[in-house]
């Protein structure tokens, strides 16, 4: 969405960050400004098969005008990986959650949803953006439960991988498996959280002794007593009230 101003074109844009709202600022359009253009919708994909997700925007609700395609030029030397699940027909498989390990930065997840907005519909594909990190393991999961995973070998980095429907529940290829660190992997191919509090009992130091075990990793706080009916809090700074099961 953009709007024109005495300053130039102004649009909206969202970023993340964990453990915190969307953050939602106005921002300037810069070149993708488009100030001719009857803007009705957009879609991301791989327009060129380069690995990087272009732009697509279509006009024209009322009237003929052309598509704008908008290529990425940074970040060309980066790692990514396309990610295909298929039904048991072939077709794209809407609804499979597709979870990739890596080295250093943990699970990602994609879920291949309808992916539609107005007047356009996002690509079928679970896209990676990996930055400089290297990919280990995946996991498919379909709607209704079935599951798969593989290893991802470093000759893969950079493709697109054909996920085929698996023949029988928890299908597994390749038995050595790297999920990453703050992961382990189970008997079913699956990779899970490690609890480290477990693994390493004396992981924490001295003053910070009390190791709470977190999804991809853990944390240590200091003791804290605290009175009856109360329990430190998750940072062991405040006494809060127990959480106590009805
Ligand atoms: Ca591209
Ligand atoms: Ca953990």
């Amino acid at each position: 969405m953009t709007r024109s101003t005495r300053r130039g074109q102004w649009g909206w844009g969202v970023s993340r960050q964990e453990g915190a709202d969307p953050l939602i600022q106005e921002v300037n359009a810069g070149d993708a400004a488009e100030r001719t253009g009857q803007g009705t919708g957009a879609a991301a994909t791989d327009f060129d098969g380069d690995g990087m997700l272009d732009l697509i925007i279509s006009h024209g609700e009322s009237r003929a005008q052309p598509l704008s395609v908008f290529k990425v030029t940074q970040g060309t030397d980066n790692n990514w990986l396309r990610v295909i699940p298929r039904t048991r027909f072939g077709a794209f498989a809407r609804g499979a959650k597709v979870v990739l390990y890596t080295r250093r930065t943990g699970p990602h997840l994609r879920i291949v949803d309808g992916g539609s907005g107005y007047l356009c519909e996002m690509e079928p594909v679970a896209h990676f953006g990996l930055g400089k990190d290297i990919a280990t393991h995946l996991e498919v999961t379909w709607p209704g439960g079935i599951f798969t995973s593989r290893a991802v070998s470093l000759s893969e980095m950079n493709s697109t991988i054909e996920i085929s429907y698996p023949q029988q529940q928890g299908e597994t290829r390749n038995l050595e498996i790297e999920c990453g660190e703050g992961f382990t992997a189970d008997g079913n191919g699956r990779c899970i959280d490690a609890d480290e509090c477990v693994q390493f009992p004396a992981v924490c130091p001295r003053e910070k002794p009390t190791c709470i075990n977190m999804y991809g990793g853990y944390k240590c706080r200091p003791n804290k007593r605290c009175n009856q009916g109360y329990e430190p809090n998750e940072d062991g700074t405040a006494c809060v009230g127990e959480c106590t099961n009805p």
